[in-house]
């Protein structure tokens, strides 16, 4: 029997994974500390994959800032960002494979955009535009993309994770090897009813799912505190058999290595894996949320600044020679200016042609949509 392992926060991988599950649980895997730098061997991080993630957290940054400047503006009409959350984001988004489905919570929006969903596309959905793969009907922030596996978002709380883990039964069941599903959730979703009825499934079904929460402590204005009276949420997992990891959700490279690990169990047929992600919600929940009216800003400043996902990977870029001094910035404006073009584009597309309404509603029309077909 594998003993339980003392862990003080950040935990590299010789003692993080030395240990029992339920030290797992408790402990917080890390391999870059909040001054950026290294708490463990990343011999398998290069230049190329080291920018793919900083530039895939930064376009995430810059996008949903501009998003929230639209809002604003009056010209969409809600947003929810993810900032601070980013690394939690690209992390397990780079740890998947095309082939695996994605079934996303409230703030993956970047993981489809880091699997290749277009920034021409993402926007279509979110001014609900003609070009609107879903033609209008879903309110920003739930996009979706068939060319990369990834399901729109059920707005209810919780209901993503039997969603994911349905798919990945299925997989099991239809004999699709080699592939598996990713469900995310938020803190406060796992204490939905939802959230256990899955586990239970994930579990006694072995399903190929990697069920991955991102813990931002808080859900609109509950703290996490007051969310559960487990010491952790990844000791949840423990009593459905589900193998838990911790890990610092601010930290890239733990969250890519974590989710790679838990991912590939999954595609080789050892079942599934339940990830908490420790970050914080630095944004409001949504656009029409003000979070000074229920939480302490000044702890909120700490996450921004001192433990910002971006900040520290961007020393380690720096340190290494990855970035050069001043290059970040370049980089965003780049980013700026292709997120304002596609802007431009999708705002010159009207809206859905009314007749659009009446399809995919049934598989052939019924006379009564026939009628009101007719009427507009
Ligand atoms: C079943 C259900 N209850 C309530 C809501 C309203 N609601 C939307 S998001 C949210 C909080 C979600 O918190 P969490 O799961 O921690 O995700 P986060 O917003 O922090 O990413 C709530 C209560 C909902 N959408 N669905
Ligand atoms: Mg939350």
């Amino acid at each position: 029997m594998v003993a339980p392992v003392q862990m003080t926060t950040g935990a590299g991988p010789e003692v993080y994974f030395d240990g029992d599950d339920e030290s797992r649980a408790r402990g917080l895997y890390q391999l870059l500390r909040e001054d950026g730098s290294l708490v463990g061997d990343v011999a398998w991080l290069d230049r190329a994959l080291a920018r793919r993630l900083y530039d895939g957290m930064l376009t995430i940054r810059v996008t949903d800032a501009r998003m929230m400047a639209l809002q604003r503006q009056g010209r969409i009409g809600f947003y929810g960002e993810a900032m601070g959350q980013e690394a939690a984001v690209v992390g397990s988004a780079a740890a998947s494979l095309p082939d695996d489905w994605i079934i996303p919570a409230l703030r993956e929006a970047g993981v489809g955009l880091f699997r290749g969903m277009t920034l021409d596309s993402y926007l279509a959905q979110i001014f609900g535009n003609a070009a609107d793969p879903t033609k209008g009907r879903q309110m920003p922030c739930h996009p979706c993309d068939r060319a990369t596996n990834y399901v729109v978002m059920s707005s209810c709380v919780s209901t993503q994770i039997p969603h994911a883990v349905g798919v990945a039964m299925g997989m099991k069941i239809l004999g699709h090897g080699g592939r598996c599903a990713f469900g995310y959730m938020g803190d406060g979703g796992t204490s939905e009813g939802d959230f256990h009825v899955a586990i239970n499934f994930a579990g006694v079904t072995r399903a190929p799912v990697v069920l991955i929460c991102q813990n931002n402590q808080w859900a609109i204005s509950t703290p996490g505190k007051v969310q559960t009276a487990a010491d952790t949420i990844a000791l949840k997992a423990l009593g459905y058999g589900v193998p838990p990891m911790r890990v610092d959700g601010n930290d890239v490279l733990a969250v890519y290595d974590a989710t790679s690990r838990a991912a590939a169990r999954a595609r080789g047929g050892d079942g599934p894996t339940f990830m908490e992600l420790l970050t914080y919600r630095v944004s409001a929940h949504s656009s029409s949320d003000d979070p000074s009216r229920y939480r302490d800003e000044s702890v909120t400043e700490v996450w921004k600044s001192r433990k910002d996902p971006l900040r520290r990977m961007r020393t380690l870029l720096e340190q290494r020679g990855w970035l050069a001094p001043g290059e970040s910035e370049d980089l965003a404006a780049t980013i700026e200016a292709r997120v304002r073009a596609c802007i431009t584009a999708q705002e010159q597309v009207g809206p859905p042609p009314r007749a659009t309404l009446f399809d995919d509603v049934f598989e052939s029309k019924t006379w009564l949509l026939d009628e009101q077909a007719r009427s507009i």
